[in-house]
């Protein structure tokens, strides 16, 4: 068993007791401390084991990395002066899954749990309150903490921009405590606290890595309040309760767009006939529905046809509202033409990068990244996604570079490469085609 895996299957919580688990010496153990020692010590048990399993390996071609072997470590430094020659590393701000514990970021090999997460970029929409509700305000005046002249802005995370003319309300989940985080003198944000501390490592709060947090309330005690929501044709949108809002995901708040999101849909269905049990006026939900994006397979609103045809009945049928948010997804973002706004007429593909610049250039959002999954270190830590200064290969944006890698890699080139498993190479594959950057690994070289 290795180290890592014995982490996960063993309650030790310190190195050395990992290393008592695996049968290592007390009186050994000390000479770990000197960090060439493992290179010397568990090579040859990791050959002997593999041998044992009846792996064919040749072992005549192995060999130590990293700087413990001079041949190795110049061969690394020639091929990436020779990468950056050739422009193919560059330096810049990129997201990564990073551990404040640790201070530095988490891959692959660092993790206890979340091993191949990545991280998911949203847009952080700014609607900023213009009326609280009565039991809101009650909470933010008793609190004295939010100046009467500061703008106050509720948060949803989403991930598409092109259906915001079509918003007609703010989701909160009544179960969720929301922090308040200021950003400046003037400008609160409310979030869940989950996300302010991703965040807080994304340069949005004043000061890295801290999360400004003055006070908390309650989703409950949101349900009723007035914002305004940037692009949104109605202009002011009530704030409604959704109870499958998870705390896990985004900020906590979900901007509702019943034309094209089966969840929005299908929820604002529910409000209408049951207004009373969730304790909300009925005027307060939108009945009738803007067109946004047309679409050959199911017409101008994508949400509705879909619920009806995949005969969902209320917010609770979690499995056809998977399926149907991903046929609207799809659906939308392919064949959708946009019937709405100064982009009326544009494919969905074309005009969403734009809408999303252009809110991000009137300064009514920011990108908001959070690992797109729970990622926790090996040292315990729930890690975020932090804005870093970083190397990385140029993969995402050198398409000509990536299009001979692949050839490369499916033989087409003629040289021959070949990694004996279809699963490498499918890994390979995934790596060299997937839209991110490929952050390099300072461990191995990579
Ligand atoms: C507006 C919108 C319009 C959205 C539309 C979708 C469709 P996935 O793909 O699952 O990541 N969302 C954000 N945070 C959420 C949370 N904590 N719990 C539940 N839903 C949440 O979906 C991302 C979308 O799920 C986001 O984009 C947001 O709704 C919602 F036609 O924003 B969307």
């Amino acid at each position: 068993m290795t180290g890592k895996a014995a982490l996960k299957t063993t309650k030790a919580k310190y190195q050395f007791q990992v290393m008592l688990s695996l049968g290592i010496a007390r009186e050994e153990i000390h000479k770990f401390a000197d960090a060439k020692y493992w290179l010397h010590y568990f090579p040859q048990l990791w050959q002997q084991h593999l041998t044992e399993f009846g792996c064919g390996i040749d072992w005549r071609r192995s060999f130590i990395t990293t700087d413990a072997n001079g041949y190795y470590d110049s061969f690394v430094r020639w091929q990436m002066r020779r990468l950056k020659s050739l422009g193919k590393i560059r330096f810049g701000k990129r997201y990564t899954v990073y551990s404040p514990k640790d201070g530095q970021p988490c891959l692959d090999h660092d993790r206890a749990s979340g091993e191949g997460i990545l991280t998911q970029e949203y847009l952080g929409l700014k609607c900023k309150v213009v009326r609280w509700s009565e039991s809101a305000q009650d909470v933010v005046s008793s609190s004295g903490s939010i100046p009467s002249d500061a703008d106050v802005f509720l948060i949803p995370a989403t991930l598409r921009p092109e259906t915001m003319y079509g918003q007609t309300n703010l989701f909160v989940s009544p179960s969720i405590s929301y922090g308040v985080f200021k950003v400046s003198e003037t400008a609160f944000y409310l979030a869940t606290s989950r996300s302010a501390r991703n965040m807080a490592f994304q340069g949005i709060f004043p000061e890295w890595g801290v999360v400004p947090k003055i006070m908390e309330i309650s989703g409950s005690d949101l349900v009723g309040s007035v914002v305004r929501a940037p692009l949104s044709a109605r202009g002011t949108l009530y704030v409604l309760p959704m109870d499958t809002i998870k705390e896990t995901k985004g900020s906590g708040f979900v901007t509702s767009v019943p034309s094209d999101s089966p969840d929005d849909y299908a929820m604002t269905l529910e409000l209408s006939k049951k207004a009373g049990f969730y304790g909300i006026d009925p005027q307060w939900v939108c009945q009738d529905i803007l067109p946004i994006i047309d679409t050959p397979e199911y017409g101008n609103t994508i949400a509705p046809t879909l619920v009806k045809k995949l005969k969902i009945n209320s917010p609770k049928d979690e499995r056809q509202l998977l399926e149907a948010k991903e046929l609207a997804y799809k659906t939308g973002f392919y064949h959708g033409t946009l019937v709405f706004g100064p982009f009326a007429g544009m494919p969905v593909q074309e005009a969403k990068p734009l809408i999303r610049q252009n809110l991000l250039d009137s300064g009514d959002a920011f990108v908001y990244c959070e690992p797109d999954g729970i990622v926790v270190s090996r040292s315990g830590d729930n890690c975020v996604a932090a804005f870093l200064d970083q190397w990385f290969l140029t993969y995402g944006v050198d398409e000509d570079w990536r299009e001979a890698t692949l050839g490369h890699l499916r033989g087409d080139d003629g040289l021959g490469f070949d990694c004996f498993s279809t699963v490498t190479k499918h890994s390979l594959e995934q790596y060299v085609k997937s839209e991110l950057f490929m952050p390099l690994c300072g461990r191995c070289g990579f």
